[in-house]
This record gives structure tokens, sequence and C-alpha cells, in this order.
């Protein structure tokens, strides 16, 4: 059965002219174990919510992943799909993409992401089954990783994450083979990573990688282990069978040559054409992928005992009844912003928004990498998740931006959770790799990034993000928003909760904002990334475009500029996205045809699509400095003043 992974690999990759059969040829036996005796799963039904989780971390061996769900029987992977490996509309692209085919839990190739995402979806599980009882929540997360997941330093975070959580649901099968692309990984790396896993608290163990046998004893091991993951080193021969090229380099990430490929059926005793797997092994691989039927069908039975509701959050944590729900909380929420007018920074409102959406979205998981406080991410009704108790609803991620985001990947794909997780907006930059999934996986994780400008004051250019705005605009399908108020930063909130298939930043300040939307109103304005705040009395001499807190700026600029004899409109852009998405009438009747300038405390990068040839920008030329907020204003030159003097100066050119 193991061989059948192989033959397939390699002629996939033959075929393709590309791939990496190596990896997939090393880690039949350990894979054909896992599948055929561990693995709860039925593949006639991939989203079963009580399935074990699988996650190839080591991406590039995609062809282990396509081989099983192919052989055990999952819908739309047909052979045609692997004899199209590597080719445009496939569903095997290069590295295994969530979405493309059933049975893909999530997108890996970049290494270490899969560990980050095991590592979270082994955390929902424990969560859900502490809400939900072992009827409906019960289930393993298997992971293989290889030596390049885990020299990433992501793994050190994930790894380090779930040893002190203790996620004894967690079972990491390590394909030990001591090569990667450059040669053997002596080369780079000396770690015992034996020694590395207990030190953050694992149940560590070293098989033969080809020895099923021992693979299996190892596994059913790690499952009595409750309360640490498991680290398995499976220690494996990468292409094993190429008869010249087992063992080394070569076989990573080229096709084997078609000598080496009849080199390697004779060597495996395969006399089967390429593609052709003979139906007795198809008989016992179909066998196994549906050996979990009664399982299914009698948690099906169970599931049934749930209402509607609760069975559809364990999938959709934000159902019909939720999404009702959060328009009261939101509503509610907002007009008591109006009601007290008060100066909150936005990401006090986050907190105060925060705390009324927590009762109406249980699935809602927050937390925090060791900024909580700075980051408003924590309520008074939250409880904190502590290791091996899962009822509380908040994450202590600790100093581990990278792997909280990847965490919260894992969690949102696992289903029945939408977690949030805060730090400041500087450090978008030690998670964008995993903030990248998130778009790309179109999962719905909310990112709330706090102290977004030079406005975080003393901290200093260091803590200061000037490019990070326009470098998260760049990530296609992810939205940035920068609420400029507390109504605002309700509607940002609502707008994050209820994109199902975007993730979201919420760009929030550190120092105080005044309230500009002071009227009430039930309508989600941000909703349309852009509206007019305020529409001059004559027709527009010139538009003032503004963002998060910078959008009082525009105000008391327009003020200023009325006393003038200019007619000035105010447009907030919580969102450039979201606006960009709106028709080409909207876009044209908020913009209109006057003059631009835009106020942002941030680099310019991508604001000429909004201004045009002849708008001008407000904001910062370089990096940032450290002192008191108000004098940074001053010194950078974003003031009302500034603004204003921009649009006269507009004006006149006209
Ligand atoms: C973050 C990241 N860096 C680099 C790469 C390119 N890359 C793909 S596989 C690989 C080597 C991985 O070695 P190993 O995990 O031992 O895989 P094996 O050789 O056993 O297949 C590298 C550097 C990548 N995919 N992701």
């Amino acid at each position: 059965m193991a061989n059948a992974i192989r033959a397939l690999a390699m002629d996939a990759v033959q075929k393709a002219d590309s791939g990496h059969p190596g990896m997939p040829m090393g880690m039949a036996d350990a894979a054909t174990v896992l599948f055929t005796r561990f693995l709860k799963f039925d593949a006639a039904h991939p989203d079963w919510p009580d399935r074990d989780r699988f996650v190839l971390s080591a991406g590039h061996g995609s062809m282990l992943l396509y081989a099983l769900l192919y052989l055990t029987g999952y819908p739309e992977m047909e052979i045609e799909e692997l004899k199209n490996f590597r080719q445009l509309h496939s569903r095997t692209a290069g590295h295994p993409e969530y979405g493309h085919a059933p049975g893909i839990e999530t997108t890996t190739g970049p290494l270490g992401q899969g560990i980050g995402n095991a590592v979270g979806m082994a955390l929902a599980e424990r969560l859900l089954n502490s809400r939900c009882g072992d009827a409906i929540v019960d289930h393993y997360t298997y992971c293989v990783a290889g030596d390049g997941c885990l020299m990433e330093g992501i793994s050190h975070e994930a790894i380090s994450l779930a040893g002190h959580l203790k996620l004894g649901r967690l079972i990491v099968l390590f394909d030990d083979n001591q090569i990667s692309i450059d040669g053997p990984t002596s080369l780079a790396v000396s770690d015992d990573q034996i020694e590395r896993f207990k030190a953050s608290h694992w149940h560590t163990a070293r098989v033969d990688g080809h020895d099923p046998e021992a693979i299996a004893l190892a596994i059913e091991n790690a499952r009595q282990v409750t309360d640490r993951p498991s680290l398995i080193a499976c220690r494996t021969v990468i292409g094993y069978g190429a008869p010249s090229k087992a063992g080394t380099a070569a076989t990573h990430g080229s096709p084997l040559g078609e000598d080496e490929v009849k080199g390697a059926r004779e060597k495996l005793g395969w006399r089967h054409q390429p593609f052709e797997v003979p139906k007795p092994i198809l008989a016992n691989w179909r066998a196994a992928g549906a050996r979990h039927r009664t399982a299914y069908e009698a948690w099906n039975a169970a599931a049934k005992r749930l209402d509607a509701s609760a069975r559809a959050a364990l999938t959709d944590p934000i159902e019909g009844k939720v999404k009702a729900a959060i328009a009261g909380a939101v509503a509610a929420v907002r007009s008591d912003f109006v009601k007290e007018g008060a100066k909150l920074a936005t990401r006090q409102s986050s907190q105060k928004v925060l705390e009324k959406l927590l009762p109406v979205v249980p699935g809602l998981i927050g937390g925090s990498a060791d900024l909580t406080g700075s980051n408003g991410t924590l309520t008074k009704l939250h409880t904190v998740v502590k290791p091996g108790d899962f009822t509380g609803n908040y994450i202590h991620y600790g100093v581990r931006e990278h792997a909280m985001a990847a965490t919260m990947n894992g969690m949102a794909l696992h289903g029945g959770i939408v977690p949030y997780g805060g730090t400041f907006l500087v450090f978008t930059d030690y998670c964008r790799p995993s903030i990248r999934l998130s778009a790309l996986m179109r999962q719905r994780v909310i990112y709330v990034m706090t102290h977004d400008s030079i406005g975080l004051g003393e901290d200093g250019p260091t803590h200061q993000p000037v490019e990070h705005l326009a470098a998260l605009r760049a990530i296609p399908n992810l939205i940035v928003m920068r609420p400029a108020d507390s109504v605002e930063c309700a509607e940002c909130w609502e707008i994050a909760l209820l994109s199902k298939t975007t993730p979201a930043i919420l760009a929030l300040t550190r120092q105080g904002v005044p309230l500009l939307r002071d009227r009430p109103s039930d309508e989600n304005l941000s909703a349309k990334g852009a509206y007019v705040l305020i529409e001059p009395k004559r027709a527009r001499d010139v538009t003032l475009i503004g963002t998060g807190s910078e959008l009082a700026l525009a105000v008391a600029a327009a003020k200023a500029l009325e006393g003038e004899g200019i007619a000035a409109a105010v447009v907030s852009m919580p969102c450039s996205e979201l606006f960009e998405a709106q028709s080409k009438s909207y876009r044209d009747e908020v913009l209109s045809a006057s003059p631009r300038v835009a106020v942002e405390a941030a680099t310019s990068f991508g604001w000429s699509k909004w201004l045009g040839p002849s708008g001008a920008f407000v904001g910062m030329q370089g990096f940032g400095a450290s002192a008191p907020a108000q004098h940074l204003y001053k010194h950078f030159g974003i003031t009302a003043e500034a603004v204003a003097a921009a649009a006269c100066e507009l004006v006149s050119k006209r």
C-alpha cells in the first residue's frame, strides 16, 4: 500500500516534470500506518466536524497528500487530477491549497506554517470539546513536518505554545531524513530535535520510519499521553526505493528521471504502469477510507440532538442567530458611544465593543501576544485558557506573534471558532507570512493591531509603523480597517465578523480621538469603505480624505478652509479595499471631481490611486521619532494647518 503512494508520487512528478518525489517516497510508510490504522476520517464525508485533522506541514511533499486523498477515495480527487499535477486548474497545485479539493485541511508550503496551524487545530479541538463534550468533539490533530519546518523560527514559537498549553491531542510525525535542499542537514543544523521538544514539555519517541509496527506502536503510545503533545521522529530515507538517488538531496525537488523511476519500480517490486494501482491494493485503500463510516454515523446521530444553530455553529460560528445578535450588540454599543460622546482611543473603543460582542458570539476566542493591556483585547467577561483547562476564551499567546497568527489560522480552519489576536501594528511584520495565508485561504481571522502610527509617541521609530498600512493593503483579500472614532470602530468590528471569507486588520490608535460620528444612525457607513462625513453647503472646491486618527485633522482643516471661503468636503476612508469594491458611481460621488488632499500618519505609498495626478498627501516621509505624540505630529507636519495649506494650494492652482 505504501508503494502505491511512492509510485503515484514519482509518476506524477515525472509527468509534470517538476515537484518533490523524495518526501512522499520517504514518508509513505508512516502515512500508510496513520491513514489505515489511526486517522479518524470518512473519505465520503470530508467535512465531518469531528474528523481527525491531518496537516502536511512539509507542503512541498504535496503528492503524499494527493496520493492519500485519491487512494482513500476522497471526492474530486480522481486519478486525472494526479496526472494533471501542478497544471493550471487542476486540484493538485504545486503545494496543497486549501479549498482546491476536499481533504486539504490547510495551505502549506511556507515551511513551519503547518505546525502552527496544527497547534491551532488541536487547540480549537480542546476548546470545543470543553464546550460540547466528547460525543460531539473528540479528535486528534496529526502533522507531518520535515527538517525544514523544524528549522524555521515559527516552529519554536508553536512548539513552545503547544507544550505550555498541554495540547495532548496533537501528534507531530517528524520526517527525520536528515536531508534538505542544499544537501545533508548537517551543513546547517545540529540541534537535537528530541531534546528540543522535550524542553518544551512534549512527549517524544524515535522510530524507524520504514517499520510499520514501530510507527504504529509510537502513535498508539502518543495517543495515550493526554497532557502533552507528542513528537515522533521517524528516521526515513528520502526518495526511498530510488536505486541510486535514495538518501540524497537529488530526490528532494526534481523528477527522478525515466531510468531512476524504472529502477525504483524494480527495487520496490511495483510492476504496474504509471498511475495504475492494482485493484486489490486500491480496494484496501478504499476500505481504509470508509473504515470510520460507523463512527461517522454515530456522530451524526449524536449531533442531531443538538439544536440547529448549535450544530451549524460547529462549522460556522457566525450562523443566522448569531448574525442577528451581532447587529443588535453593535447597534447598542454605537448608541452608547454617541450618548457618551467621549474621546477614546480606538483600542479602548474596541475593548468596549468586544464586551458587547462576547456574550452574543460564543465562538469568539481572543488573545494577545503579551500586549493584553495595551491591545485592549481582554474584557472583564473573558476567562483565560490555562494549560490543560480549555473552558476559557482568552489566550495568552506570549511573545509569539508569528505562532499566534498561524494558530489563529488553524483555529479558523478547524471551524467553530472566530479567532482574534492582538499585537502592535508594527509587529504585523512578525506575523506577515501567516497573515498572507489567512488571506490566501480566505479565513475569518481578526487581527487587532494597536499603536497604529507615530501617535503612539515615546516608544519611538522602532514601534511606529509607517509603511505597514501600505504593506498590508498590498495583500489581496485582506481588509485593512483604520477606524476614526468609536462608532467607526464598532462598525469595523461588525464588518470583520461578517466577512466570512476575508481576514481583517483593525488598525487602532493608542491615543484618544474625538467622536466624529456624533449623530445617531444605524447605517454601517464604514462598510462602503469610504463615505462623505461632511459635505459643504455649496459646490466642493476640494475633498479632504482622512483615515483613523487623522480624520479629525481633516475635519478641523475643513472648518478653517470654510473661514477662508473654500468649500471643503471631508471623506472618511476607514477601508480602501471595501471602497474599491463599490460601484464606480458611488466612488465618483464620494470623491467628486474636485482636487483631493489625503491625510494619514503613514507613508504615501498606494495613495496615488485615490488622489489622482493632482492630489496632495500629508503624512510621513520616513521613520518616526521618540517624543510625545502631539510633538511628533507637529514635527512631521501632520496638522490641520498643513492639510488646509495643501488644499489652498491645490485650489489656487485651479
Ligand atoms: C519558509 C520557506 N523557506 C524556504 C522554502 C523552500 N524550501 C522548500 S523545501 C525546503 C527544504 C526542506 O527540507 P526538508 O524539510 O528536510 O524536506 P525534505 O528534503 O526532507 O523533503 C526548502 C528550503 C519554503 N518552502 N518555505
